[in-house]
């Protein structure tokens, strides 16, 4: 019944009483209603959680109206879209950031206080919404926030897993993981579409017909599986417009087994069908490689499908034939996981649309970009041919076809280069033959971009050289960002109203170029001393956290120096852990007098391991047994302490971010494609100690070198560092260390044979020997600079005043103007 007309319109609004208000009366009786009737408590007697659950219906509410408006605005307009296509999206939670896009934080703390109940308590009763592994995944939920936030006509579309990424427990130092039942209590944040469902195919055959005196191919698929849409509204800042993320569920299909059904086998052909459920049933930890899993497969093809189809019927809704399907339509692959994606376009307009091959093919390498997020080569995607005929027949055809064309326009261009020409095929001949899919994605897209210069260089100097060589004009870069409506508003709410007091206005929020504007006061002691207050305050919070978690407790004025992310061997967590054993050591070997000197350090380290990469489990149980002695040092006390904070997520980042002042992005240099945790911690006015890694040369360019602690190999050395391999000589102290731990000076001796050898007798790939004088001298760097408050709190300050080109609204503006050729569209208020 789309479209009411005239007065009918009117009618209907006056029915609804028009929209939802914002005022703390109408929000107390929003919420009581929905204790009654939603949450199904009594409105007398209702708990934090049912609270919780009234409080996000509300503001749901209010978020559906938005929705709808700009849904129906974007129809009216008909502007090019974007469709960003993602496996993992990393929300965390929704009712904070939605409270503050509405802008409505205050209305709704009133109004719960006269309920007898506290915002920020009822906040933190939420769970985070945890599907995605890491950078990857968070970029694509700080994109979303900017997209909404700047009236771009977007949705984001990929799956809704019933358990997100583990949980992280840890017993006796071990990493555990555990399922992430993250649905258990509902999800007050989506709404479930139970009439947007589309049939998803895999398996079969493909069969010739001849229709209309034509070949055609004909897919007789083996298996459906039905999507259902889930949509999660995604409100921007400081306007009307409310943009989409669309997550498919796998549900059994109607279509029945009449086999099954007439052998009378009832109970097990029902049993079968659920089966279907599992598709998206578990989000993929981070694992280097996905090779040869069936299920990830399935996964990135569901999705693709699901979303194809959805964004296609909205097309043909709109548009009669598709000619100007390249003019309204952008699609962006988030990494290679949606490649499948041009295949499937392809085989939509090929088999189901009959357009012909060259119309097609036309039409879809105008659609695609293509954005990598890794620097190694051996983390590209392949799919082995075998699993590809099996599961998806019809699709490994095409892709053939595809690479068949280039190869031959390749060969037409360079000649018998046999060498590059079987470098640069979609197909990798071999033992197992493998679709390389990473290839594919940069064939078939218009454009292909890194997530740093120095990345993009990278890309096109190693690991693209031969397509940057043959298409420069695809390559690009763009620099990630993350929203300061999250990083800032949300998670640092005393800094939040500190900068918009000294620049005079909140505008900043929406125009981070304003922040810049932080630098005239940069030297302002009055500022300073407000600086350190909400540092203080922030640190507390933090040393609660802790000591809840870990039961340490920390002296507030310590230095808290944290480093934050996945566990990994090139993030050198190790390299961290080694430096606090040698400042450890060191103190130790101290005379009383010379203690007094010593700055004191909280060092902070959390992440998840991947759960089957053995290194760096040990890594975090390392950490432990180093803290265990350290920690019961009282010889040492407040002058050291490490801590392991465990299951690090959003929300823990929320906290630990703001506590922090100075922040470890260590990588060694060449293989942080970006860094995102670094634009976090710069937001907030933590100082960094970096490797020039990423998109750290960026940050030094913004803030220049002088505020931050940099150190070690260049990305052009460490080649040349690793051919050397033993003949680079670790300095003594690292013998030392690596030493002590090797005989057990904090115990197990044996369990840490393998992780002490990764950095020794010339194995040290990650060069964490080779780095180490330099990472100490770094070290003791930010230390004297730590003594002197006033040019650490200026320093501070200048780190915040100089993240504005971070923001992913930066990032954004940027894809959208040289990337997806869309424009804001904006719904009237
Ligand atoms: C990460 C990169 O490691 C990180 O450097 C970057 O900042 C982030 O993406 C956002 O671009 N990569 C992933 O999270 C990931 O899963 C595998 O990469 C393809």
């Amino acid at each position: 019944k789309a479209g009411y007309i005239g007065g009918k319109e009117e009618h209907m609004f006056e029915l609804m009483d028009g929209f939802l208000k914002n005022d703390p009366v109408s929000l107390q009786k929003d919420i009581l209603h929905h204790v009654e009737y939603t949450v199904a408590r009594s409105r007398f007697s209702f708990d934090d959680f049912e609270a919780y659950q009234a409080l996000s219906h509300s503001v749901r509410d209010r978020l559906i109206e938005r929705w709808h408006d700009t849904q129906q605005h974007f129809k009216k307009k008909d502007p090019k879209r974007l469709y960003f296509l993602s496996l993992e999206f990393l929300m965390g939670r929704s009712l904070s950031n939605s409270v503050n896009n509405l802008g409505i934080q205050d209305q709704c703390a009133e109004a719960l206080n006269q309920l007898g109940f506290e915002y920020e308590v009822l906040a933190e009763q939420e769970g985070d919404a945890a599907l995605g592994n890491g950078g990857l995944a968070r970029l694509s939920a700080c994109q979303m926030d900017s997209l909404a936030t700047l009236d771009y006509p977007a949705w984001g579309y990929g799956l809704r897993y019933q358990y997100g990424l583990f949980r992280q427990i840890i017993l006796d130092g071990y990493q555990h993981e555990q399922p992430d039942y993250w649905l258990n209590f509902g999800n007050p944040w989506e709404i479930e579409r139970v009439h947007v469902s589309y049939a998803v195919k895999f398996y079969g055959t493909v069969e010739e017909e001849v229709v209309n005196g034509e070949k055609c191919k004909v897919w007789i698929p083996g298996e459906t599986v039905e999507a259902v849409a889930y949509d999660n509204p995604i409100p921007g800042y400081g306007t009307r417009n409310t943009i989409n993320l669309r997550l498919w569920a796998a549900k059994p299909s109607d279509g029945y087994d009449i086999e099954s059904y007439t052998t009378g086998d009832y109970i097990n052909a029902i049993v079968n069908r659920q089966k279907a459920e599992i598709i998206s049933n578990v989000l993929y930890p981070d694992d280097r490689s996905y090779q040869g899993k069936e299920l990830r497969l399935k996964q990135q093809y569901f999705f693709v499908s699901a979303s194809l189809q959805d964004i296609i019927r909205r097309f043909k809704d709109a548009h009669g034939n598709f000619d100007n399907f390249p003019e309204k339509v952008a699609l962006q692959l988030n990494d290679t996981h949606p490649s499948i994606s041009i295949a499937e376009l392809m085989r939509v307009l090929l088999d189901e649309e009959k357009l012909g091959w060259k119309k097609a093919w036309d039409i879809v390498r105008q659609v695609f970009s293509f954005t990598t997020h890794t620097v190694q080569q051996e983390a590209l995607e392949k799919v082995p041919v075998d699993l590809f005929e099996s599961v998806l027949p019809r699709h490994l055809q095409i892709i053939y076809d595809i690479n068949f064309a280039f190869m031959e326009e390749l060969k037409a261009k360079i000649g018998p280069d046999y060498a590059r020409l079987s470098r640069m095929s979609i197909v990798e001949e071999g033992a197992v033959k493998n679709i390389r899919v990473a290839n594919l994605s940069i064939v078939c897209s218009h454009t292909v971009n890194g997530v740093s210069r120095a990345h993009s260089e990278l890309l096109k100097t190693r690991v693209f050289r031969d397509f940057y060589e043959l298409w420069p004009e695809k390559f690009q870069y763009k620099t990630n960002g993350v929203t300061q409506r999250r990083w800032i508003v949300v998670s640092n709410p005393s800094l939040c109203a500190l900068i918009s007091k000294w620049l005079g206005t909140e505008s900043w929020i929406r125009n981070i170029d304003l922040l810049a504007r932080l630098r005239e006061f940069a030297s302002n002691s009055d500022l300073q001393k407000e600086w350190q207050m909400v540092k203080k305050v922030n640190k507390l919070r933090l040393a609660e956290y802790i000591e809840t978690m870990s039961g340490v407790k920390v002296s507030l004025d310590a230095m808290f120096d944290v480093q934050i992310k996945r566990i990994h061997e090139y993030k050198r967590q190790l390299l961290n852990i080694l430096g606090v054993i040698h400042r450890y050591d060191s103190i130790k070997n101290m005379e009383k007098s010379e203690r007094r000197k010593v700055v004191p350090r909280v060092c902070i380290i959390g992440g998840k391991a991947p759960p089957g990469y053995e290194i760096a489990k040990k890594v975090i149980k390392l950490c432990h047994v180093v803290a265990e002695t350290i920690n019961n040092d009282n010889d040492v006390g407040d002058l050291l302490k490490l801590v392991f904070i465990p299951d690090y997520n959003v929300s823990v980042a929320e906290l630990v971010i703001p506590g922090s002042d100075l922040s470890q992005h260590i990588s060694t240099a060449g293989h942080e494609a970006s860094g995102t945790g670094s634009m976090k911690f710069l937001m907030n006015g933590c100082l960094l100690l970096a490797t020039d890694d990423g998109s750290t040369n960026e940050i030094i360019e913004e803030i220049g070198a002088e505020n931050m602690f940099i150190f070690g190999a260049k990305i052009n050395e460490v080649p040349t560092l690793r051919e050397k391999g033993s003949t680079v000589k670790a300095p003594l102290q690292f013998a030392r260390v690596v030493r002590m731990v090797r005989d057990g000076y904090f115990g197990f001796k044996d369990y840490f044979k393998s992780l002490c050898d990764t950095v020794e007798n010339g194995k040290d790939f990650y060069l964490v020997g080779a780095d180490f004088a330099s990472y100490l001298e770094a070290q003791a760097a930010a230390d004297r600079a730590y003594v002197d408050k006033e040019k650490w709190s200026e320093m501070s300050i200048l780190c915040t005043a100089g993240s504005g080109r971070f923001s992913s609204d930066r990032t954004i503006e940027d894809y959208a103007e040289n990337t997806w050729g869309i424009q804001p569209c904006k719904c009237p208020s």
